[in-house]
């Protein structure tokens, strides 16, 4: 059996949960930085941008690169606000394995469970670290308890830890059957012998071999070697989660940790079937001191330094000027890259997040990160008429770095507007766009994007645009069907039989539905959950044209949307608040008069579902109502009917 090694390693989390801190010990455990950075102090490799030192939050994924026994690591240290998944969600597209940080305290919060699905669509598999076991309050077993209501999956802690909150020194090493504990940065170990231990390490052999033949054979006297490769095969065959835990604010914790993430994440299996012709992905693009840099995962082959590759989606070619590895905000340049690797291009003009890199020879188009969906938009407005269209180009140039930011202008009122996913990530821009560039801005007041969708559909609507007054004619007819599609976004499929309109017809009519879908007839929002079929239409022999059926798409849903019965959708959240007692009764108040809808409620925290639109502001406003003591997270869930 081959081992193929973890190369490209994710930490994933919800905000707050330490990823940055970790990562930060792991480059010092590791050798690869001599001096631990704060996030506080604003010190961290990888929170290098300024942004996110002021703030004290990761903004945007960040690539390090380190050694550790005798394998070259590529981590990427993830923003945990729900502002930034995208980030994210680009991130787990290219990673071969993922660290989910979880807080010893809070345990499996609103994010963390999303980014927990995020990762199972992309099947990246995962270890868990428990960290900040230091703090007043922290539970191992509580967490692994929420990990197994929340996540659905069952955790096997593979580590227990010695002493606890402020008293915590170390873990037990289930499988090495170790005790490790650090004193001033210092790893110590001896033989674990305790009776607590021996309990442990059973019970965990029992978790295993119920699911695992190997060690179900060795049962009474399962070996470590046994107990390892059973972990590595069930971490990737899923239902499981090693759980690991620590302190990475004190240093505890991170050599086991990434022993763990070695061993466990290491995917056995066959050797691969590489052809050894350039396969690339694009999934970040991020303007540098050095120009705009691409960062791309190689899946086969080789770049070299002045290659001339292929852009398979866009069908134009890029030169490769250099190759950089990347450690956060610092690069080196290297000859070459091989399939397996993370590096950072120059010279690149057009490439984006999905655009796969490729030889003319032997094209290929790798599966696209998808994009979040923008749910809240600003207008934002150049203080000087001279700088309007250098404005312009600078958010051109940010919403290219960041696909989930869509720029456009008002076909109203001419203004520009800025969309994203949420108020922070909005702020953050246009800080961005005045520090970067200098522009005076003006931004408006946030509104959400709202969206219409069908309640009941038409059928048989007849459409005919027809123009034969005259020189070339326009002729194409046709028949739709449009029916609610609730969980999905646009299906087209087309019905027509005796071959009534040909083929490429068809293919105009969608093209030409899915324009209409850009403005609803209620009040002009996108139009998403619907399915059109294409029932019938005819044709003219001399006047019909692919331009014309593509048109009679456009008018004729457009026309059969004002036939349908519609409703406007907004954006809501899923919100998470956490206050003393005391606070709690105004708060729940508060909700509900922000048309919140509670799903659960305990002495200390509740949950609700919230229309987005009420939620500007919020933390301000929560602040002043608890005295400061109540804190909230939230995540999207999706969009419903508005009030
Ligand atoms: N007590 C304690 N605090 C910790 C620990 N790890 C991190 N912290 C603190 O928690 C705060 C958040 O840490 P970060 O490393 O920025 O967390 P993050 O997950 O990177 O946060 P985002 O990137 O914004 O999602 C900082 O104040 C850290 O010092 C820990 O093990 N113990
Ligand atoms: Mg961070």
């Amino acid at each position: 059996m081959i081992i193929m090694r973890v190369r490209n390693l994710g930490i994933l989390a919800h905000v707050d949960a330490g990823k940055t801190t970790l990562t930060e010990r792991i480059l010092y455990a590791t050798g690869a930085t001599h001096k631990r950075g704060e996030v506080h102090d604003g010190t961290t490799v990888t929170d290098f941008d300024p942004q996110e030192r002021d703030r004290g939050i990761t903004i945007s994924a960040a690539a390090v690169t380190f050694e550790w026994d005798g394998d070259w690591i590529n981590l990427i240290d993830t923003p945990g606000h729900v502002d930034f998944s995208d980030e994210v969600e680009r991130s787990l597209r290219v990673l071969d394995g993922a660290v989910v940080v979880f807080d010893g305290v809070a345990g499996v919060e609103p994010q963390s469970e999303s980014v927990w699905q995020a990762a199972d669509r992309y099947g990246v598999p995962r270890i868990a670290f428990v960290n900040k076991l230091d703090r007043a309050g922290a539970d191992l077993d509580a967490v692994l308890t929420s990990i197994r209501d929340r996540l659905g999956v069952t955790p096997l802690a593979v580590q227990l830890p010695i002493g606890r909150e402020d008293g915590f020194e170390g873990v037990i090493d289930l499988v090495a059957m170790r005790e490790l504990t650090w004193a001033d940065g210092v790893l110590r170990t001896r033989p674990a012998r305790s009776a607590q231990a021996l309990t442990a390490r059973t019970a965990l052999e029992e978790a295993v071999a119920e699911r695992h033949e190997g060690a179900l054979r060795e049962l009474g006297n399962v070996s470590d070697g046994t107990l390892r490769l059973a972990l590595q095969e069930l971490t990737h065959s899923g239902g499981i989660v090693v759980v690991l835990c620590g302190s990475a604010y004190r240093n505890k914790g991170i050599e086991p940790l990434l022993d763990a993430a070695v061993d466990y994440l290491s995917r056995p299996g066959p050797g691969g079937d590489a052809s050894g012709d350039l396969a690339a992905l694009v999934f970040k693009v991020q303007a540098s001191r050095l120009g705009r840099l691409t960062y791309v995962r190689i899946y086969d082959g080789t770049v070299r330094k002045g290659d001339v590759v292929w852009d398979a989606r866009g069908g134009r070619t890029e030169r490769i000027a250099r190759i950089l590895r990347i450690q956060a905000d610092r690069y080196t340049a290297v000859e070459q890259a091989e399939a397996g690797d993370i590096v950072a291009l120059t010279g690149m003009k057009a490439a984006t997040a999905g655009t796969t890199l490729c030889t003319r020879e032997h094209p290929v188009l790798l599966e696209e990160p998808r994009t979040a969906e923008p749910l809240v938009s600003v207008a934002v407005e150049a203080r000087s008429n001279t700088d309007v269209q250098r404005l312009s180009t600078v958010l051109a140039y940010l919403a290219e770095q960041d696909p989930s930011l869509v720029v456009r202008t008002d076909p109203e009122t001419g203004q520009i507007l800025l969309s994203g996913l949420g108020e922070l990530h909005l702020e953050v821009a246009v800080e961005k766009v005045r520090t970067d560039s200098g522009l005076a801005v003006t931004v408006g007041r946030p509104q959400v994007s709202y969206r219409e969708t069908i309640v009941r559909g038409v059928t048989g609507f007849v459409h005919r645009h027809v123009k034969q007054d005259g020189g070339a004619g326009q002729f194409a007819h046709v028949v739709l069907d449009v029916a609610p599609l609730p969980e999905g976004d646009f299906e087209f499929e087309s019905a027509v039989t005796g071959g009534r309109v040909p083929r490429e017809y068809v293919r105009a009519v969608e093209a030409g539905c899915r324009e209409a879908l850009g403005a609803g007839p209620v009040g002009g929002h996108r139009v998403t959950g619907l399915r059109v079929t294409l029932t019938d239409g005819a044709t003219h022999s001399k006047d019909s044209s692919e331009m014309a059926f593509r048109a009679a798409g456009r008018f004729g849903l457009r026309a059969a949307l004002q036939a349908c019965e519609m409703v406007v959708l907004e954006p809501v959240a899923e919100v998470t608040v956490s206050a003393p007692e005391d606070a709690l009764g105004a708060v729940l108040g508060d909700l509900a008069a922000r048309h919140g809808q509670i799903i659960n409620s305990s002495a200390r925290t509740v949950t609700a579902l919230v229309p987005l639109a009420e939620l500007f502001g919020y933390a301000t406003q929560l602040r002043s109502r608890t005295s400061g003591r109540g804190t909230f997270t939230s995540r999207a869930a999706g969009h419903r009917a508005a009030a």
